[in-house]
């Protein structure tokens, strides 16, 4: 399954997010390395590929700050849950 199928299964929720947004810097935005544990640990059960990183922050960052806050978690999560559900 590709990252967008797995993550419109999964179920990741604001404490979940909060979580790896902890674990440096900002507590509210994850980086690509917090994005990269929480994929690893919470959905795929295996490290991503720097590619696939590197592919889906471009989607997940709207505004290109290279963070993802919440919103935009929850954006891309409610569209892959339309296009894989
Ligand atoms: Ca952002």
């Amino acid at each position: 399954m590709s990252i967008p199928e797995l993550l419109a299964d999964a179920s990741i929720n604001k404490a979940t997010f909060d979580k790896y947004a902890g674990i440096e810097g900002d507590k509210t935005t994850l980086t690509k390395k917090e994005l990269t544990a929480l994929l690893k640990n919470e959905v795929i059960g295996e490290a991503p590929c720097t590619e696939e990183i590197n592919g889906f922050m471009h989607m997940l960052d709207q505004n290109g700050d290279d963070r993802v806050d919440y919103r935009e978690f929850v954006t891309i999560l409610a569209s892959f849950r339309q296009i894989c559900g």
